[in-house]
Formats: structure tokens, C-alpha cells, sequence
């Protein structure tokens, strides 16, 4: 089939090329002409592995066309972000209407409008719909209009494409069947259906909120399991051989653009979120909860100087998205002087807190980011936030001589405790 992908991000991008690499022929759209540039000239500019070969085997093979112009066909897809409002918490929608008015022009009968992006329930039919009917044509008779989240994992995409299972909601059967006709020819998981798109918005939401709200409940219990002095981790492990028992990992806190933001979309026109956004509050208290665990530890952190390994929103990923090491540097930044006692008394003057940062996946002009001996040089505490392969490879007699004061805060739980205790380190972990 033809095929115009309206956006060519984290999830435009691999799906335009899976359907080339699989006969179809299909434009990939985007509105950042550098982006349509880079892409023209064969360069992805994220890092996802096996991307770039995947893209590059489908533009070789002329069935990819990345374009600054939508074109006709029978199929397209959107896959624009929904930025999220913090302050409002609402989800921006306004990239899905410019999404629709750019397809209006194009649609003719029988063609299929295919919504991917992560939206509140109800966008595709209360917002989507008008726009394209704007045509002259209707939903469901004219045109097959569908929600089809995309339920792909950063770092694991081109697999998880063809192998997760998917959810198609169509505003009715007929537009249900149309999907599945397209995503049939290259998934090989399972396809669920379901005659309402509102309902497939829902699933993708609660999908997150699931994951979400289940680590909030880790991070609880490791809060709790601190207090009676044993080990989270341990006690999460032994409570998960249960056969109907399957509680997440802690850490610190949730990053990334869809844990931390999807649940808040379930609260678009609802005010039913308390475990929710319970759930929420604790993953992001994490920060605060580090900080002080750090604080307390070092006694002050007064004119201390803190290295934080691992800025990506998670591990192996180049992603720096709500990241949670950013937010215990924010976090450590903005705390008034008056909570850090001066280090000394003749001049009195009170001592800020140092900061470095190091990741060897991010590469961000914004961030000032220091080479690992750098950012750990004479350092009091480590803090790992992130679990990139590479920090479990540090070599802990080697990072001794460099540290100060030897406190390690392994929140993700990848190193070898005893083997760092044995090395002289304070080890707290997440
Ligand atoms: N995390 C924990 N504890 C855990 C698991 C994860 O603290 O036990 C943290 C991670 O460190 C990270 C955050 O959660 O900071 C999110 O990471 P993730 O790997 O759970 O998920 P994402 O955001 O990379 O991708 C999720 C996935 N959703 C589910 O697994 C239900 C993915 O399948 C979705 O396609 C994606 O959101 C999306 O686009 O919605």
C-alpha cells in the first residue's frame, strides 16, 4: 500500500522505514526541514541501535521517501508529539490538528488516518474527526479513522515493532479492519481490536500508568525496607516468586517522555486520579529523598563536591527527557544556603554545592558534561542515576584515589556492593 507517515521522531521514523523494508511505499513527512535534510542525506540523528542500518536499508531500497510535503495516500499514519503542560497539566493536541488540516486536502474515499500518538482519551474522535471531516468526507463511511498507540520500548524499538503485540481502535469495524490490514503485514505479535478508539486511547494510557504506579510502589518499599535496615531489592526479588506478584524495580524516580506524563493524560477530563497521582508524587519525591539521603550521610553538603554518573532518563539511552540524575542537580543547585552550615567560620562565608555531570551516551550542548576522572575528581559523593552498562565498569580502587569523602549512591542497584564496601566505600542503595 501507499503509505504517508506524518512525523519522523522516535516512533515515525523506525515505522516509516519498517513498512518500506516490508514493499511498502511510503513518505515520511516531517515539518523540521533539517530533520527532513539530515534524513534525505541518509543520517538519523538519535541514537537507537539498529536504527540508522534499518533506515538506511529502506531509503537504498526507494520505498522510503522522507519529503517536507505530505502527499496522497492510502494510508496515513501520525506519530507527532503531545507535549505535555507541567504547570497545567494538560497534553498539548495542537501537533495532531496541524497533523489533521495537513491530510484534509489529501484524503479521498476509502483512504485510512491512523493516530499512533500517545493522546488523552477522546482526541481521536472529538478532535481528529472534525478536522479531517473538514474534507466533506465522513468518518467510518468515507474514511477509516483509527487510534493504534505505538507501544514500542527506546533502545529495543525495531524489535518491540514487529514483535509487541498491538491494539487497533477504530471508530468502527470497518475502520478497525482497514488497520489491521496494514499492521498485519509486518507485526508479529498479536492484534487486539476494539470497535472505539476512545477505549484504545485508554488501554495505551493505562499500559504506562500500570508500570508507573507499580514502581511508586517500589520506591515505597524501598523507603520502607531502609527503615526496618534490610534490603529492598532482596525483599522485592523473593515477594516476586509469588506467581501472582510482579513489583517493579525502585530507583530514582521515573524519566523518560511517557511514564511521568501519560498517567496526568488520564486526568484530562477526569478528576478520578488519587492512586495516580499519588504514584506520581512519590517518583518524583525520589530526588528529594536521595539528596537528603546524601545530606545525611556526609553530615552537610556544605561546599561539597557531587558527581552524577548517568544523566540519560534511563539506561544505554541517549535520552535526557525528564531524567531524574537532571533533577537531583537541579534539585542540589536550587537548595537555599541557609540549609548548607558554612565549612568555615573565619571567613564565614557559606559554601555551595559542586556539581558535575558525566554520560557517555548524551552528547548536549546545554549541559556542561565532564569526563568520568573529571567529574569524579576529589568528588564526596558518586551518584549513579542511571544504569548505563558502562558504570559497572568502574573500577572502585581507581575512583577511591580520586574521591574524597568515598560515598557511593547506587540507585539503580548495578554494582557490586560488597565488593565496593571492601574497597573502602559507604554504599547506599536504591
Ligand atoms: N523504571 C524504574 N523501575 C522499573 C522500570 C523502570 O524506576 O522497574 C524507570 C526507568 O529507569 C525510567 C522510567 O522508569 O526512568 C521509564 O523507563 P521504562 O523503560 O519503563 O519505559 P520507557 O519510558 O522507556 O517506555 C515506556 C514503555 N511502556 C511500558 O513498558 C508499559 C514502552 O513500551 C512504551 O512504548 C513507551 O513507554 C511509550 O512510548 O509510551
Amino acid at each position: 500500500s501507499s503509505v504517508c507517515v506524518h512525523g519522523l521522531g522516535y516512533i515515525g521514523l523506525p515505522t516509516a522505514a519498517m513498512l518500506a523494508n516490508y514493499g511498502h511505499t511510503v513518505i515520511g513527512y516531517d515539518v523540521d526541514e533539517e530533520l527532513v535534510n539530515d534524513l534525505q542525506a541518509g543520517q538519523i540523528t538519535f541514537d537507537e541501535p539498529g536504527l540508522q542500518a534499518f533506515v538506511t536499508e529502506a531509503l537504498e531500497s526507494g520505498n522510503l521517501e522522507v519529503s517536507d510535503e505530505v502527499g496522497p495516500a492510502k494510508y496515513h499514519i501520525i506519530a507527532v508529539p503531545t507535549p505535555f503542560d507541567e504547570e497545567a497539566k494538560v497534553a498539548d493536541i495542537s501537533y495532531i490538528e496541524a497533523a489533521g488540516e495537513a491530510i484534509t486536502p489529501h484524503l479521498r474515499p476509502g483512504d485510512s488516518v491512523i493516530l499512533e500518538s500517545t493522546v488523552p482519551p477522546g482526541t481521536t474522535v472529538n478532535t481528529l474527526q472534525p478536522v479531517l471531516e473538514e474534507s466533506g468526507l465522513a468518518a467510518g463511511n468515507d474514511f477509516a479513522l483509527i487510534h493504534c498507540p505505538e507501544t514500542v520500548l527506546p533502545g529495543n524499538i525495531i524489535t518491540e515493532l514487529r514483535e509487541n503485540d498491538r491494539i487497533i481502535g477504530g471508530v468502527n469495524g470497518v475502520s478497525t479492519e482497514a488497520a489491521v490490514r496494514l499492521y498485519e503485514s509486518f507485526v508479529e505479535g498479536d492484534i487486539h481490536t476494539t470497535a472505539n478508539a476512545t477505549t484504545a486511547e485508554f488501554v495505551k494510557l493505562i499500559q504506562n500508568t500500570y508500570r508507573d504506579t507499580n514502581i511508586a510502589l517500589a520506591n515505597e518499599l524501598a523507603q520502607l525496607a531502609r527503615d526496618y535496615d534490610i534490603d529492598s531489592r532482596e525483599a522485592i526479588h523473593l515477594a516476586n516468586q509469588h506467581p501472582r506478584v510482579e513489583i517493579h524495580q525502585p530507583g530514582p524516580g521515573v524519566g523518560g517522555h511517557c511514564l511521568p506524563i501519560d498517567p496526568w493524560f488520564l486526568g484530562q477530563n477526569s478528576d478520578n486520579l488519587d492512586l495516580i497521582s499519588t504514584a506520581r508524587e512519590i517518583n518524583d519525591g525520589m530526588v528529594d529523598y536521595i539528596v537528603d539521603l546524601v545530606g545525611s550521610t556526609l553530615g552537610t553538603l556544605a561546599g561539597k563536591q557531587i558527581a552524577i554518573l548517568g544523566v540519560a532518563y534511563k539506561g544505554n539511552v541517549d535520552d535526557i527527557r525528564n531524567s531524574p540524575g537532571l533533577e537531583i542537580a537541579r534539585q542540589l543547585q536550587s537548595l537555599p544556603s541557609d540549609t548548607a552550615t558554612p565549612i568555615s567560620a573565619d571567613g564565614g562565608q557559606e559554601a555551595g554545592i559542586q556539581i558535575k555531570l558525566h554520560d557517555p551516551h548524551v552528547q548536549d550542548q546545554t549541559l556542561d558534561l565532564d569526563s568520568l576522572a573529571d567529574a569524579t575528581d576529589d568528588a564526596d559523593a558518586v551518584i549513579i542515576a542511571t544504569d548505563h552498562e558502562e558504570y559497572t565498569e568502574i573500577d572502585p580502587p581507581k575512583l577511591k584515589s580520586r574521591m574524597g569523602s568515598k560515598l557511593v549512591v547506587d540507585t539503580k542497584a548495578i554494582l557490586e556492593q560488597s565488593t565496593w564496601e571492601d574497597a573502602g566505600f559507604t554504599v547506599i542503595r536504591i
